[in-house]
């Protein structure tokens, strides 16, 4: 008969405690390590910071010069081709409750007194400026003769003011030396039908065209005015 014993003893020793390493030997201390660590990351910081301010102060000198360069190219165009521009087709007025304001003329590019638009260079253009989205767009026809809307300026466009003269001088009712749109409407001898609105005859008697606009991008807008004189406008009484 035998009894198993049970060897519940326990056989292991405590193992030898490290000795205390010593505050005084040369090395940091925790407490040193933490505080160049947290100088460290307090002057990391400020360099950061510093860093990414100026690369905002840049992109915003950037887009400004953008935003200015693009509209001033988009203005002269805009100016150049309605000084070349033979009539006014159609006149659209946000002021009048028109969804859009635009403004389609024609120019005889090839000086043959039609209005082509089928051929290469288009000579039907539509300005149209949606303030919705605050898009200016451009529509002209494609060599097919398919009507193409491009926009004329990537930048939001907050505000686009089309004023219409003529430098006709009798309906100037009011005599302050400006003949607007609206006189030439209430003036029948020069085609007015007065009906609030510059369409029909009276379109082949404006002959000045004032255009006034915001460009914004972001925080940035610039104000552009145009003063385009319509010298090729045959039906002006100049
Ligand atoms: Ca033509
Ligand atoms: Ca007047
Ligand atoms: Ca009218």
């Amino acid at each position: 008969m035998s009894a198993a014993q049970e060897s519940g003893h326990d056989s292991g020793h405590e193992p030898a405690q490290a000795p205390g390493q010593d505050p005084g030997d040369g090395g940091f201390t925790l407490v040193e390590l933490l505080v160049a660590i947290g100088l460290l990351g307090v002057v990391s910081t400020l360099l950061l910071g510093l860093a990414l301010s100026t690369a905002e102060v840049t992109d915003e000198i950037q887009s400004t010069a953008d935003v200015t360069q693009e509209s001033r190219l988009a203005v002269e165009r805009l100016s150049r081709e309605l000084r070349q521009t033979a009539a006014v087709d159609k006149v659209e007025l946000t002021s009048l409750g028109d969804e859009t304001t635009s403004l389609t003329v024609w120019t005889d590019f090839d000086g043959d007194g039609l209005r082509d638009t089928g051929i290469s260079d288009p000579e039907v253009l539509t300005y149209r400026w949606d303030p919705t989205g605050g898009r200016l767009t451009l529509t002209a026809n494609d060599a097919d003769g398919a009507a193409i809307t491009r926009p004329v300026l990537a930048e939001v466009v907050s505000r686009f003011d089309l004023r219409l003269l003529s430098s006709a001088f009798e309906p100037d009712a009011d005599g302050d030396g400006r003949t607007t749109w609206q006189e030439l409407d209430a003036y029948p001898a020069l085609g007015g039908n007065g009906n609030g609105r510059p369409d029909g005859a009276e379109l082949a008697h404006l002959d000045l065209v004032e255009v006034s606009m915001t460009v914004r991008d972001g925080d940035v807008s610039r104000d552009f005015t145009l003063r385009v004189d319509l010298r090729n406008q045959e039906g002006g009484a100049g």
